[in-house]
């Protein structure tokens, strides 16, 4: 471990994301007298916040206890998911809702590689961190390798069938400290990560969203594929890769199915 100051990595960050999950008062919820004019007001909801311009919201039915619905928002700001959040509140449905559970975080990209190659392009043309216009001339050359970025930080839901979503934090324990590690040890772990990462890329879409400052966790992950047993084969992986099985801690999982609003129907019948 290194005494020299440490490099804190840059990122890039797009939509701010909301993963909100509730679980069914089911009793109060059966007796309820005008349950077909709630669905239909809860469907028109999420209908309004799937057409915004700025993001995207998506229903998943959860499997398991830990919650029944979790509804998934992507906006541009944290007041606009606060509005999102604020209108489903106000709708008769939430008063036969328990909470769940929520994390708020932002898609972020790493850029491990692009502030490398960025820096080595500098370097051949003899420019260093002490050299005057250093900040600006590294900005613009970051800026050509990131371009192609945009898509993925400003990107739509992904529309596969099943989600699994988990909070995660990097270890800061008295051996093993992810924040204690040199800029280039750090690169190394994420190139290996990224390598076996890439070997999924055609089942499974992943979108990393950053939670330092924002909640409890420091990542939350989402990966969205349509077979399930793809979350088992790729996070199993993932476990043996130093990047995690060293200084890898997780929260709660949470699997789900993904549905149109007209489902709402039949998850709430
Ligand atoms: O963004 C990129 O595709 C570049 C390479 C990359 C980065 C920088 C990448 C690729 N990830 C990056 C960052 Mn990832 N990722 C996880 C998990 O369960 C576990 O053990 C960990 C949870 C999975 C399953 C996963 C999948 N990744 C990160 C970060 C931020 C770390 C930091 O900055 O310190 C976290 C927390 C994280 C976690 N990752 C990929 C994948 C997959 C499938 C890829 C390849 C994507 C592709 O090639 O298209």
């Amino acid at each position: 471990m290194s005494e020299a100051p440490i490099e804190v990595p840059q990122t890039k960050e797009g939509w701010y994301v909301l993963h909100d999950c509730y679980v069914v008062d089911w009793p109060r919820w059966r007796a309820c007298p005008a349950g077909n004019d709630i669905i239909e007001e809860a469907r028109a909801w999420l209908d309004r916040a799937q057409e915004t311009e700025h993001g995207d919201s998506a229903l998943f039915s959860i499997v398991g206890q830990k919650a029944d619905l979790m509804f998934l928002h992507y906006r541009e700001s944290v007041g606009a998911l606060d509005q999102v959040e604020l209108s489903f509140r106000r709708l008769r449905l939430h008063d036969y809702l328990k909470p769940g559970y929520s994390f708020l975080s932002v898609i972020e990209l790493g850029l491990y590689e692009a502030t490398a190659m960025a820096r080595r392009q500098l370097a051949q043309r003899g420019l260093n961190p002490t050299s005057p216009d250093w900040e600006t001339i590294y900005q613009t050359e970051l800026a050509k390798h990131t371009e192609l970025l945009k898509d993925r930080l400003f990107r739509k839901i992904p529309g596969h069938s099943h989600i699994c979503f988990y909070p995660m934090s990097k270890r800061r324990g008295e051996t093993k400290n992810w924040y204690a590690l040199t800029g280039d040890e750090r690169r190394a772990f994420m190139r290996s990560h990224g390598t076996v990462g890439s070997k999924y890329r055609d089942q499974v879409v992943q979108v990393v969203t950053g939670a330092i400052g924002l909640d409890d966790w420091e990542w939350g992950v989402s990966l969205h594929a349509d077979d399930p047993m793809v979350f088992k084969k790729l996070v199993t992986e993932m476990r043996y890769d130093p990047a995690s099985a060293w200084y890898a801690e997780f929260g709660p999982f949470f699997v789900g199915v993904r549905h149109k609003p007209e489902e709402i129907n039949e998850l709430l019948a």
